[in-house]
């Protein structure tokens, strides 16, 4: 242990800790005390623990006078926090028993804490695992972000149609924030521009204030601890007096609830951009706190402004704080009087672009009027960065084109590394939607293959697999991943094995009770528990997933006592609120699951289950217990996926197709470990532009005709029959993501995948190899990378202890 954790606590000290946060940071007796109460004593206790770490990384970070890092993301997807920092700190078993000698379920009160949803999918849960690899890895840095006040909906079912309700995490106090009302920053929109002294003045129309909340984030053994700065929006004045007084009771409230509606909610969709001028008022309201109080920091220590690139590395999450580029520039030139080309040159230099996504729908543009509207003298900026761009360069490649403003362009021209998140991603983000900016300036674009913190997602949810590697390797894998490759040599041995598969059975039955307590469902351990969890979209394929189950079902229907492999099919996952297709495909899984689990001829063989509003505790328990990890994208559409990573590591086999990050993972376990099908990449592209495609392969295959009629014709609609056509309609017709044409590759696949469960050892020596030969994945080695790559940024603490 470093010098900077504290003395081994006691579980007598540490109750004794809650005891006192009990009473006096939340005014209960023992004997009154709800769930709530005890769940904010033990998190009170726990942060207490942070915080001499956090100060001392922060004085660390002051006196080394070098670099820090600010991870600026529109998302940050987190979960619950309490075994979070436990593991962390060290603290899991001691919290427990302290927890307990007070005579209380200690899973329960962990079980209490709602999730922090801040997030979509992906690329929030993403941010988060880096928040953590960052103090893991001792760099200093700021996690920038929104306090949104409504996190990520919740899901319902209802008659198996999706409905959402408003997500309220804030109802209670969040107990792992310090509210910081001192540090605010006043954000304008609007209003004009007036040339004083041939000099741009902006008069803005409307100013709100950013208000900092911050969330220490503690690294692995509490080495090292960030910063999580969440902003949230607050009105320069919070009440119009003169309005109250003249008895105009709404209008007093107006400027205030005009403010607060800018941290309100979190967009729920993270497919298509749909202009609106509150999401831009939320990424400026960020980016724009996020650039002042790093400027304020860097100004405070006496920095010299040409030299901000030395101290200050800007991530930006996707295109969403794109604006940070043309901020930061006018920062320079309006406020500092930095002349522009130095200005641009400065802020590139700071300032990096992760890309997330080739989805064109997904890539922001601002109608070129809404933009001025609200940001005018951006606009003005922009065209500045533009006009550089293209004499720098000769590009014919425009930021402001037909009316809209481009923030891929934006912050790609901005940045002085952009990166993809896999490396079939990187590369197809060099050969299309960049191949233009990528020949105006070469090596800009490089890969950072996304990853994973093997804290949250092998070592706190999985402790029956936890225990036994801790057993056979020892226990300084979870901050040197890739120590368990150690695991390989165990893989042909019979005990280990078998100790493999009861920890895997274990987290089956943990599954099972689950289910049954939350939805009274029971499911059969024995089966095989073949999981899809993510964002219900068309590119995912959840579709292609169920038209091979209901394939299965005619199957074991027609040949009841063939030798079949008994399955549950696990789906989980939203779909943004307006993406009516997606809703479709839930409703349609949710109708297959009714007929389906009630059929007495399959019921033993064939089961499925989609549990309402998944989430990241809900990942939590469905990763560990998979016996088989869904990721059946079409090839060239999911940038990475960071789920498959999840899957493997705790002893899941994929069968995937050929993208994102399913390329390096099959790369990694080896080709005999991982159950590949479909079309490549290239293929697709081939095949798209074949006449009838998808016609001429349900012709070619009368399974897949067959399962496409039922569902057209109202087999699983039976009150509705017409429900489904038109989604059967649009396969047949269009079909753009290849589900037909993948289709009888992936039934063949699956019924490989069958036969090899079958052989249980065989099917357990292959788990083991995933777990053991995917330490690469850590988020600790992406963030290493982007460290050396991007930033440059050095480790303020020592070598590892080992
Ligand atoms: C602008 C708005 C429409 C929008 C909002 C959210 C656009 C995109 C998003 C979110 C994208 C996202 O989550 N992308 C995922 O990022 C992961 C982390 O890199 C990848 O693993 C995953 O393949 C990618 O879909």
């Amino acid at each position: 242990m470093s010098d900077m954790s504290s003395p081994p606590v006691t579980p007598q000290a540490f109750s004794a800790d809650i005891l006192r946060h009990l009473k006096q940071s939340l005014g209960k007796d023992a004997s009154h005390a709800a769930l709530y109460d005890w769940r904010m004593a033990l998190s009170l206790a726990l942060r207490d623990r942070v915080v001499d770490p956090w100060f001392e990384s922060t004085r660390k970070t002051y006196e080394a006078r070098g670099k820090r890092v600010y991870y600026l993301s529109m998302e940050f997807l987190i979960g619950r926090l309490i075994e979070d920092v436990a593991v962390n700190l060290g603290l899991d078993a001691v919290a427990q028993e302290a927890l307990e000698s007070l005579g209380q379920d200690y899973a329960k009160v962990v079980a209490d804490e709602p999730d922090a949803a801040l997030g979509n999918g992906g690329l929030g849960r993403l941010a988060a695992c880096f928040m953590d690899s960052l103090s893991t890895l001792g760099i200093p840095a700021y996690g920038y972000g929104i306090r949104y006040e409504h996190g990520l909906f919740e899901q319902h079912f209802k008659d198996g149609a999706q409905m959402e309700t408003a997500e309220t995490w804030l109802a209670q106090r969040h107990a792992w924030e310090f509210e910081r009302p001192e540090v605010s920053y006043p954000i304008h929109f609007g209003g004009v521009l007036r040339e004083v002294d041939g000099a741009q003045v902006w008069e803005p129309g409307e100013t709100v204030m950013a208000s900092a909340y911050d969330t220490p984030v503690v690294g692995w053994q509490g080495r090292w601890a960030n910063t999580l700065r969440l902003w949230a929006a607050q009105p320069t004045m919070a009440f119009d007096l003169s309005s109250f007084n003249r008895g105009d009771y709404m209008g007093a409230s107006a400027p205030e609830a005009l403010a607060r509606t800018i941290s309100r909610v979190l967009y729920p969709d993270d497919t298509t951009e749909d202009g609106k001028e509150l999401r831009l008022k939320q990424e400026y309201f960020f980016t724009s706190a996020s650039i002042q109080d790093l400027l304020r920091r860097f100004l405070s220590e006496g920095g010299d402004l040409a030299a901000l690139a030395d101290h200050v590395a800007i991530q930006l999450n996707d295109t969403h704080p794109a604006i940070a580029g043309p901020e930061l520039v006018r920062l320079l030139i309006d406020a500092h009087g930095m002349e522009v080309a130095l200005a641009i040159s400065t802020a590139r230099a700071c300032l990096a672009y992760t890309n997330h996504t080739l989805l064109p729908e997904a890539l922001e543009r601002w109608p070129e009027d809404l933009f001025i509207r609200v940001l005018p003298r951006h606009h003005r900026i922009i065209a500045l960065i533009e006009a550089a761009h293209l004499a720098e360069t000769g590009s014919h490649v425009r930021i402001i084109e037909h009316g809209e403003v481009k923030m891929g362009e934006l912050a790609f021209v901005m940045a002085h590394r952009v990166n993809g998140v896999s490396a079939l991603h990187s590369d197809l983000v060099k050969e299309t939607v960049f191949a233009d900016l990528n020949r105006d300036y070469p090596g800009r674009i490089i890969n950072q293959t996304n990853g994973i913190t093997p804290r949250r997602w092998l070592y706190s949810c999985n402790p029956a697999l936890r225990d036994l590697i801790n057993e056979t390797i020892g226990t300084a894998w979870p901050d040197d991943l890739q120590q368990l490759e150690g695991l390989s040599t165990h893989a042909s041995d019979a005990a280990f094995l078998e100790r493999f598969q009861a920890a895997k059975d274990t987290n089956k039955a943990r599954l099972a009770n689950w289910l049954k307590a939350r939805d009274g469902v029971v499911l059969d351990p024995a089966a095989m528990f073949d999981v899809q969890i993510k964002r219900i979209h068309e590119y995912k394929r959840q579709l292609m997933n169920l038209l091979e189950t209901i394939a299965l079902w005619n199957d074991i229907r027609d040949t009841p006592n063939g030798n079949w492999t008994p399955r549950v099919k696990i789906f989980g996952g939203k779909a943004a609120p307006g993406y009516v297709v997606a809703k479709e495909i839930i409703h349609l899984i949710n109708d297959a699951a009714a007929l389906i689990n009630a059929d007495p001829v399959t019921k033993d063989l064939l089961q499925i289950v989609y549990p309402e509003n998944y989430n990241v505790s809900m990942a939590e328990i469905l990763i560990p217990a998979a016996d088989l990890s869904e990721q059946i994208s079409t090839a060239g559409k999911e940038a990475s996926g960071t789920g498959n990573m999840k899957f493997a590591l705790n002893g899941a086999p994929t069968i995937g197709t050929l993208d994102g990050a399913n390329v390096e993972i099959r790369d990694c376990v080896g080709a005999e470990n991982f159950f590949l099908f479909g079309l490549t990449a290239a293929e697709v592209v081939a095949r798209r532009a074949e006449p009838s495609y998808a016609r001429r392969a349900v012709e070619a295959s009368p399974r897949l005709a067959r399962v496409l009629k039922q569902i057209e014709s109202g087999v699983f609609s039976p009150s509705e029959k017409a429900r489904y056509a038109g989604l059967v309609q649009g396969l047949v017709d269009h079909d753009y993501f290849l589900v037909t044409c993948d289709f009888d590759s992936y039934f063949e696949t699956q019924r490989e995948v069958d036969t090899a469960f079958a052989d249980q050892s065989a099917w357990t020596r292959m788990a083991a190899l995933n777990t053991a030969r995917v330490g690469w994945f850590s988020s600790d080695r992406t963030i290493a990378g982007y460290a050396r790559d991007i930033w440059n940024a050095p480790s303020l603490i020592g070598p590892r202890r080992s």
